[in-house]
């Protein structure tokens, strides 16, 4: 059985979404952030970082992201998420996945705090050109890897939709269209409505 840790109002709800385009039986550990569960000893011992989400699969446990997005596409290839390891659309779909951890968010993080970081120095350069890029692969869509929607999807379009709502990244509309296009998916308005449910439960 799969089991996250979990809090509606975190970055979990990635993997929570993920799991839900998946189809795959899941069981949920909610996680209290205000109460401080992801600092606890216990806690600690799976995620050192103290953060969620995590995933557990048996004696596996898989922390960050883009990481757990990844063992999960490539763990049930049959819901079609991960293009194949000889595929030759598998680096692009990595290339996605991996910038939306190295590029997307700290440059994001760059344009929350308004601050400049040395651009030929740290490693997303300059948050104009990981905007840019991003810009670039949404066209010509509908997907990062055009017809073809992947687990790269799940977690940019979700980063892409969270940085819009708190007014992180400029209003595009190749951003817009695409978070519209997410959040029109059967499993994304399931695992909102999931949320929502335990948040008012
Ligand atoms: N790099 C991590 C980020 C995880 C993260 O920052 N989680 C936040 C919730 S959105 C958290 O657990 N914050 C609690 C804390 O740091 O005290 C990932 O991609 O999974």
């Amino acid at each position: 059985m799969l089991t996250l840790y979990h809090n509606p109002q975190s970055r979990s709800t990635v993997v929570h979404y993920m799991l839900h385009e998946l189809g795959e039986p899941f069981e949920i550990v909610p996680i209290d952030l205000k109460a401080g569960e992801h600092k606890t000893p216990e806690f600690l011992k799976i995620n050192p970082m103290g953060k969620i989400p995590v995933l557990r699969d048996g004696d596996t446990i898989v922390t960050e992201n883009p990481a757990i997005l990844t063992y999960l596409a490539d763990k049930y290839p049959s819901a079609g998420l991960a293009p194949a390891i000889d595929a030759p659309e598998r680096g692009a779909y990595l290339r996605w996945l991996f910038f939306y951890g190295s590029c997307f968010e700290p440059a994001c993080a760059d344009m929350f705090m308004k601050r400049e970081s040395p651009a030929s120095t740290v490693g997303w350069g300059k948050p104009a050109d990981v905007l840019d890029t991003l810009t670039g692969g949404l066209k010509p869509g509908p997907w990062l890897l055009g017809e073809r929607f992947s687990a790269a999807d799940v977690m940019v379009g979700s980063g892409v939709a969270y940085m819009l709502g708190f007014k992180v990244i400029p209003e595009r509309p190749e951003y817009l269209d695409y978070v519209a296009r997410l959040e029109a998916r059967p499993a994304h308005k399931a695992a909102v409505a999931a949320d929502a449910a335990r948040l008012s439960g």
